[in-house]
């Protein structure tokens, strides 16, 4: 029995009382010391830094090369997200679907109200107000998440509109997602990330890395969103959104849905070469977009988040020049290593030496034999940090979106892109997406996996219903974008990429574009529209006629392999699978079957 004080006075003159009766109740839970509702403030921010520096949760970086930066080492079993240990709990398991782990909602909310009980004695509790996409956007939702750590707060401040207009539009609407999160004792035991669509909750313990902490971004935007869309006739989804403008000055806007630490943070913020005067690219998003039929039937896309909680390795000036740039100032960089003068380290930063790895402990990269920056390290920046930020990312309206593209990380088989023959065909493209896996998650890397629409981490509902709600778009407008499929990761038989990927990937969506225009001719095979290999722009690469063969033609025997275990995968979620999708499945079974 614990000895209950009466907890903290609510110092909230919120007029919402729904708001206020749940804030009480989690105090009345978790007994905090204190309770401090966030305003958002630059200046709330700064206190928050100040105290997690005295504490020793965030470090100062070097102040003259990255100024208003800090490094925030996790604990060495917290550093990226645990699927096993993530649940949806729906009343009939069905709902939840074979894509996600289940627990009836009464149960999961037991197992989380045991762990919270007292969890909060003698650490303030933060209630945080945010709103998930531009506050003046009637696309835009809004949330509550209630937390112990500051790590979270400022890390929600700079990845959501977070504080006073946040809360305003919640006492305005009265609707609102509830997210509970506590680091607790950051055992691997005792963590839960729990989800209950049907009341729009969340409760979330024992872990403090982004997607599980950051309640604002996986868990609700995608995990609760993807629910709520269903409902409402929208998508959630896990892309990033760019505009790529013409030398003529014509922007198109794209959505990609890579999985996790499969390149959207830097397709999204790519700098063209020099190969390609006078092209440019906007950023809108980098992890999520929230897809909308307008009233004239176009499908719109906004970005729910303010800012980026990007992978670090590999950045450097000339894989994602943006993204380096914008880290050099104002960002919070999580679990890199450090230079001698205390600059952030991270494998092919290409300066500097590291003296320090992840875990703060001493590094010789001479006889170290693992990488002084976590392979799953993030830094947290304000999109605003961006040069290639796009102001239309805060346009409450959202971009028309012209095509939708699916990829992965696939040593074989798939090409560098191809074209769904329809709408139809291309939600059986998204649907097959498989990739290898990354240090995103807990578990072995580069093992190939199905994750639909990059999605497999992320849908909060029975894949199963969520392909019927995408092949529902195609009756409600005739306007739908093209559907495209892309793969930067072949590789040869020693392991080198075929593709030199980044900046050069503007020339795969020049033929994107190319397409949506109408413009070029593609060949017709049974996996959609292929490439004809001039038609993609190689001028000033170094990259032979052979390469260029194999990554725009398919081997037909693998192919047959492939969409057979498409097949039994669709197969896995039985009597639900719509029909439609069964039957495109076998029309390139059979196209594949009969080509010669
Ligand atoms: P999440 O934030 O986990 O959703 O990841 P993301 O999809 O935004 O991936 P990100 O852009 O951060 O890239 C992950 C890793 O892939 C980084 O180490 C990149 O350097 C690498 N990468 C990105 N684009 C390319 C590419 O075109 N080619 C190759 N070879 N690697 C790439
Ligand atoms: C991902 O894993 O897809 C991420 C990082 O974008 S996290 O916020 O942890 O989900
Ligand atoms: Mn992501």
């Amino acid at each position: 029995m614990h000895l209950r004080k009466t907890p903290p006075e609510n110092p909230t003159n919120t007029t919402l009382d729904a708001l206020k009766t749940w804030v009480d109740q989690v105090a009345e839970l978790t007994r905090p010391e204190d309770i401090h509702w966030c305003t958002g403030s630059d200046k709330e921010y700064r206190t928050l830094v100040s105290q997690m520096l005295a504490d020793g949760t965030l470090k100062t970086l070097n102040e003259t090369t990255y100024p208003n930066c800090y490094l925030h080492l996790s604990d060495p079993d917290d550093v990226a997200r645990v699927e096993h240990l993530t649940f949806v709990c729906t009343a009939d398991q069905q709902d939840a679907g074979p894509n996600n782990n289940w627990m009836p909602p009464a149960d999961g909310h037991a197992k989380m109200n045991a762990l919270f009980d007292g969890a909060m004695r003698g650490r303030t509790m933060y209630v945080i107000p945010y709103c998930m996409g531009p506050v003046d956007s009637p696309y835009s939702r809004c949330g509550i998440e209630i937390t112990d750590s500051p790590y979270v707060v400022i890390n929600m401040k700079i990845m959501t509109r977070m504080g006073e207009a946040a809360l305003a539009r919640i006492e305005r609407e009265g609707k609102f997602v509830r997210g509970l999160h506590s680091t607790g004792e950051l055992d691997p035991e005792r963590r839960f990330i729990m989800h209950f669509p049907d009341e729009l909750s969340i409760k979330s313990y024992g872990s403090g890395y982004g997607g599980n902490a950051l309640l604002g971004k996986k868990c609700h935007a995608l995990r609760i969103a993807s629910y709520q869309a269903r409902t409402e006739g929208w998508l959630a989804e896990h892309m990033l959104i760019l505009g790529v403008e013409s030398p003529e000055g014509e922007t198109t806007y794209i959505a990609c849905a890579f999985p996790s630490a499969c390149g959207k943070t830097n397709l999204a913020m790519m700098v063209p070469p020099a190969s390609q005067p006078g092209w440019k690219v906007w950023t809108l998003g980098d992890d999520i977009a929230w897809l909308h039929l307008d009233e004239d039937g176009q499908l719109r896309a906004i970005n729910p988040e303010s800012g980026y909680f990007g992978v670090v390795p590999g950045t450097n000036e000339k894989t994602n020049k943006n993204a380096y740039d914008m880290i050099q100032h104002d960002a919070i960089f999580t679990n890199v290593g450090q230079t001698a003068d205390g600059e952030p380290w991270w494998e092919q930063k290409k300066t500097g030496t590291p003296v320090i790895d992840w875990q703060g402990r001493d590094y010789d990269p001479a006889t170290a034999k693992a990488p002084a920056a976590h392979p799953n390290s993030r830094f947290t920046v304000s999109a605003k940090n961006n040069p290639s930020y796009s102001t239309l990312a805060d346009a409450p309206e959202g971009v028309p979106i012209s095509a939708i593209v699916f990829g992965g990380r696939r040593k074989e088989i798939a090409p560098l892109v191809y074209e769904a023959k329809d709408w139809k065909h291309g939600v059986l493209v998204g649907a097959g997406v498989a990739s290898e896996t990354t240090a995103a998650m807990v578990g072995n890397v580069g093992v190939v996996r199905r994750d639909p629409m990059a999605m497999k981490p992320f849908c909060g509902y029975n894949f199963a219903d969520y392909w019927s709600h995408w092949l529902s778009f195609d009756e409600r407008t005739d306007k739908l974008p093209k559907i495209f499929h892309v793969n930067w990761f072949r590789q040869d038989a020693d392991g080198k990429f075929l593709w030199p990927g980044f900046g050069e990937n503007l020339r795969v969506l020049r033929w994107i574009i190319d397409r949506c225009e109408g413009r070029i001719d593609a060949r017709r095979t049974p996996i959609g529209y292929l490439p004809n290999a001039e038609d993609i722009d190689t001028s000033e690469l170094d990259i032979s006629d052979e390469t260029m063969h194999a990554l725009t033609t398919i081997n037909r025997e693998t192919w047959l392999e492939e969409i057979a275990s498409i097949g039994e995968y669709l197969e896995s979620y039985g009597d639900r699978l719509p029909a439609d999708l069964k039957q495109e499945q076998q029309k390139v079974a059979e196209d594949l079957a009969k080509a010669s």
